[in-house]
């Protein structure tokens, strides 16, 4: 699996975690959240940034002034990918508990949201795959979408404030079959009511991926009117020439589980 890492730098830190990061990490640090994506191309659509909040992240100092907020896991792959400073090693400097940095606010690249978008938690968040942290784009996917709408209605029990869950979902794929917010289309046909409707969720994410790739065509940004399968390689190579992204590859599952 090879993913785009995408570094979402900290803007301001939640309560909670500004206390525990206190005197761990230098005040003058640029402190990342990194998520794992497939779809570079919709980073124009990033509303917010997904973490399982039962899920433990470390804080991971990859060279002098530069720290990452993934999970161990992740880490440990990246060491072996020319992330950090010594191969094989990944220094970790603290941990950091996914509930308490709920409300953090981030720069995400190349967002229509300028001021930052903010750290929301997905219990559908899976520990065991890319990075554990999961950037939003409830355009075009129906996972994110049903999420912002359950985060929406339910903010209050979430420990959230609305409008955080509530920024504008702004078209930036336009497709024959389903519009141009295939995600919201989709979930509302299918009567997806719940970000844990795993099933149906499942098969809006192969409808809408499917009819994105190769039926999309992009709306905003440096590569508009382009089709999507063009356009994403293009859109991936400026983000990490800008150095704003890198590639992380994960190793097959199926492969570890056989010989384990
Ligand atoms: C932004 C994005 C925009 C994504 C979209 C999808 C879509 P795949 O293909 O099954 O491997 N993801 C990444 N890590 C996790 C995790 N730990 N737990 C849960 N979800 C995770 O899926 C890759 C996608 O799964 C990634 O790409 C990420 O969401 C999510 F418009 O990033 B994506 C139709 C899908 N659209």
């Amino acid at each position: 699996q090879e993913y785009l890492a995408l570094k979402l730098k900290v803007k301001e830190w939640a309560p909670e975690a500004e206390k525990l990061i206190k005197g761990n990490v230098p005040d003058d640090a640029n402190i990342y959240f990194v998520p794992a994506t497939m779809r570079p191309e919709t980073m124009y659509g990033q509303t917010c940034c997904f973490v399982g909040p039962k899920i433990v992240y470390g804080v991971y100092q990859v060279s002098d002034r530069d720290y990452f907020i993934i999970t161990e896991r992740a880490a440990r792959n990246m060491a072996y990918q020319g992330v950090f400073a010594e191969n094989g090693k990944f220094p970790k400097v603290m941990d950091l508990p996914g509930s308490s940095v709920i409300g953090t606010l981030v720069n995400a690249p190349l967002s229509a949201h300028k001021d930052g978008v903010r750290i929301l938690p997905m219990e559908t968040v899976l520990a065991t795959k890319g990075t554990g942290v999961v950037t939003s784009v409830p355009s075009d996917s129906p996972d994110d979408y049903a999420t912002v709408m359950d985060l929406s209605k339910k903010a209050e029990y979430y420990g959230i404030k609305k409008e955080w869950a509530g920024l504008e979902i702004i078209p930036i794929i336009k497709t024959p079959s389903y519009g141009d917010l295939a995600a919201p289309f989709i979930v509302k046909k299918l009567k997806i009511n719940s970000p844990r409707d795993v099933k149906l969720l499942a098969e809006a994410k192969e409808l809408v991926y499917k009819e994105g790739y190769y039926q999309g065509v992009i709306m905003v940004g440096d590569f508009k009117g382009e089709k999507v399968e063009d356009a994403k390689p293009k859109v991936r190579k400026q983000l990490i020439d800008n150095g704003e992204a890198f590639a992380y590859s994960e190793p097959e599952k199926s492969v570890i589980s056989r010989s384990g």
